[in-house]
């Protein structure tokens, strides 16, 4: 009789071991989803503010992670606008446009004939 007794409540331990186990793999699986938010949140959008006048941009060169990119132009002097190369980004005069970019070099220049010095309107974005 002792036996059985011991080999039940061996038994009964086993099953307990088990379930403590099944608890440390749904654990492992929470941990696991919240690593998944976690990449989702490293994706941050950026943000380039511009700034053209007579006949030039603020910067020859705007440096931005990849991923959503949003373009600010504001016309400081005259009217002018910008076309980024490759992209489906685009502006005239003041406003902003939104693209989800991969990392290289992209060429920005105005997209609008503004005068004597138009063609010297090019920057350069670098998505990294
Ligand atoms: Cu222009």
């Amino acid at each position: 009789m002792k036996k059985r007794i011991i080999t039940i409540i061996s038994m009964g331990l086993v099953l307990l071991l088990a379930a403590c186990g099944g608890e440390e793999d749904i654990n492992s699986t929470d941990i696991q989803t919240g690593n998944a938010g976690n990449s989702e949140a490293n994706s941050v959008s950026e943000t380039v503010d511009l700034k053209a006048d007579n006949w030039d941009f603020d910067q020859d060169t705007y440096v931005v992670s990849a991923g959503e990119v949003t373009i600010n132009l504001s016309n400081e002097e005259g009217y002018h606008g910008i076309a980024v190369e490759g992209t489906d980004i685009e502006i005239e005069g003041d406003g902003s446009a939104t693209a989800s970019l991969e990392p290289g070099e992209y060429t920005i220049y105005c997209n609008i004939p503004c005068g004597e010095g138009h063609d010297d309107m090019v920057a350069t974005l670098i998505v990294e």
